[in-house]
């Protein structure tokens, strides 16, 4: 934590100070795992502003910040730590308008938007996070194998959700990445089909989109089974998309820029015939959050370096037919990557 909020202080000038409010960012900089807190930083001082609530969890936490407790109003207790600053610099993307306009009333210093500040130190990972995100994508695996033998005619899509959520808290989840997206026959259609009622059938795919949270670290993978005899089309859409994935995956590795490593999987489903059904990017970064930088996409600039985490997920999906999704988590690599999602990808026929 430390050297991570050295790296912010040092990019800001004499007389700037930053206040940092993204729950995420807040977790990243200072260690603090509950849900009220603001990291503070500027001219070499580095502060965690919280309330009565949190004050003692955050002195245990937080050995790298002064803890000071906030009364009625924060920003009141900001407004007297920035006394002589004469820009606060606060996270645009987060914070509210109302908030802005508060913040503004109370304190002496220009209050300016900032963005990206804290997420692009987030987008490589150490080796703590690292492994917490392979432990999150273990309790992921384990509770993938765990409930294929329950997917079966006659269950609904919220069934598999419940027993999904359920085997991932009882290997030790904190708690689940997402809504968890069940999106059986037709309802593959919808990339992000959250489980519904829906009964399961015989003949159709079943795209499951699970992950888990592991001490704040996220998880994130894809499988598609298919639940008795396929017809050949759905079967002729798996093999493109695992194609796609499977030579996508074999590109990654550190100096290659997102966009090429899209273009794989997105050439190979477009020569297939099936381009105009493959509508988002081919992944995206993942760590204290689900989705952040960098985003893996046609219009993904950024260069893959050593120690990013990303997923890589293209799809077909058809309407009124159904779909399929394979995704993995993946660690760049300085040659190649490896795969931290291991649950087996071929083609998984249940009845
Ligand atoms: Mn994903």
């Amino acid at each position: 934590m430390e050297n991570r909020i050295k790296k912010v202080l040092a990019e800001l000038e004499s007389g700037v100070w930053f206040l940092v409010t993204d729950r995420r960012n807040v977790r990243y900089l200072s260690g603090f795992t509950g849900t009220s807190g603001y990291v503070l930083l500027g001219d070499g001082k580095a502060y965690f502003i919280t309330d009565f609530r949190y004050t003692e969890q955050a002195k245990s936490q937080c050995p790298h910040l002064e803890v000071v407790t906030h009364g009625q109003n924060v920003w009141d207790l900001v407004s007297s730590l920035t006394a002589k600053a004469k820009e606060l610099l606060v996270e645009e993307n987060q914070i509210t308008l109302s908030m802005y306009k508060e913040l503004q009333e109370k304190v002496k210093a220009e209050v300016k938007g900032t963005k990206g500040r804290v997420e692009k130190l987030r987008i490589v990972k150490d080796a703590t996070e690292i492994a917490l995100i392979k432990k999150a994508a273990q309790i992921t695996d384990e509770a993938f194998e765990e409930i294929c033998g329950m997917i079966k005619p006659g269950v609904t899509e919220k069934q598999i959700s419940q027993e999904l959520e359920f085997a991932m808290m009882r290997k030790g989840a904190s708690h689940v990445a997402f809504d968890f997206i069940v999106a059986s026959g037709v309802r593959g259609a919808l990339p992000h089909g959250v489980a519904s009622d829906k009964v399961i059938q015989s003949g159709e795919f079943v795209t499951m989109d699970i992950g888990a949270v592991y001490e704040g670290y996220y998880s994130d993978m894809t499988r598609t089974v298919a639940v008795g005899p396929l017809d050949e089309r759905l079967q002729e859409i798996y093999n493109i998309v695992l194609h796609a994935q499977e030579e996508s995956l074999k590109a990654v590795e550190a100096g290659k820029s997102c966009r090429e490593i899209d273009k794989i999987a997105r050439d190979i489903i477009s020569a297939a015939g099936y381009g105009d059904y493959f509508g988002h990017g081919l992944g995206h970064g993942v760590g204290l959050d689900i989705h952040e930088e960098p985003r893996v996409s046609p219009f993904g600039e950024e260069i893959l370096k050593e120690n990013m985490i990303i997923t890589i997920e293209p799809g077909i999906y058809l309407p009124r037919i159904g779909g399929v999704r394979i995704e993995d988590l993946v660690l760049v690599e300085t040659a190649g990557a490896s795969r931290l999602s291991l649950s087996s990808k071929e083609l998984i026929v249940l009845c």
